[in-house]
């Protein structure tokens, strides 16, 4: 028998990272399946997955801003970037590394500052789902947008039946990002415009800014 030549490990973690993926996209189709046997009405099942979603967006929000590095957005049309997939937060890398100059800095410290700048360049969408999205469809008042997601793995393996027509499967996704930008100050409108398991040609999410809350500083100057 021919000797099974070891994989490296690159190929190793690839595999892993798939089935990790597939273990995730079948746990979503099972807790949605389980409502829907719950809940019986579909309209109840697509609050439930934004409420579900809304509950994770509020607790998420921390470890995003904590492993992002993405500092404050100036407006909506940045944040809805953030979450698509381009960060400003590298900014402050940026302005040190022009600082400095690059032959100041020895090749290991600069290769891993680099490599810093490209993990944040994909931030939102890619950190907690591995995709990405294009922003589109601003409304004058830049108040409105769309996200139309490049890919979905939550609908891998994924067929409605007839019954289930009038779901929104992905809902938990909306809510996910309706509760993170609630946290920083902006209440939201978040509902699916297009959505391929209902026959659309993409999955499309409409951002709407209902209301920006003033963030209150704590402490009375004097
Ligand atoms: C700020 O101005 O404080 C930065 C605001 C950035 C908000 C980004 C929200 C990220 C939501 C990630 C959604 C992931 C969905 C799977």
């Amino acid at each position: 028998m021919a000797p099974v030549a070891p994989r490296s490990g690159d190929a190793i973690f690839a595999n892993v990272e798939r089935v990790n993926a597939e273990l995730f996209t079948l746990t979503y189709g099972a807790i949605v399946r389980q409502l829907l046997t719950d809940l019986e009405e579909v309209e109840e099942v697509n609050k439930q997955l934004d409420q579900m979603g809304y509950n994770i967006g509020i607790r998420l929000i921390d470890e995003f801003l904590a492993k992002s590095n993405v500092s404050r957005c100036i407006d909506f049309k940045e944040t809805a970037e953030v979450i698509a997939k381009k960060s400003h937060g590298d900014g402050f890398l940026e302005g040190v590394w022009s600082w400095i100059h690059p032959g100041f800095l020895r090749k290991q410290k600069r290769k891993k500052m680099e490599k810093r700048k490209i993990e944040n360049e994909s931030v939102g969408l890619k950190m907690f789902l591995g995709v990405t999205a294009t922003v589109g469809n601003w409304n004058a008042e830049g108040t409105t947008c769309s996200l139309i997601l490049e890919d979905n793995p939550l609908v891998d393996f994924v067929e409605l039946p007839d019954t289930c027509q009038g779901l929104y499967y992905c809902n938990i996704l909306s809510g996910v990002i309706r509760g993170a930008l609630e946290m920083v100050s902006m209440k939201t409108e978040v509902t699916w415009i297009r959505d391929m398991l209902r026959g659309d040609d993409a999955f499309e999410l409409q951002l709407k800014l209902l209301k920006q809350v003033p963030e209150e500083y704590p402490y009375k100057d004097d």
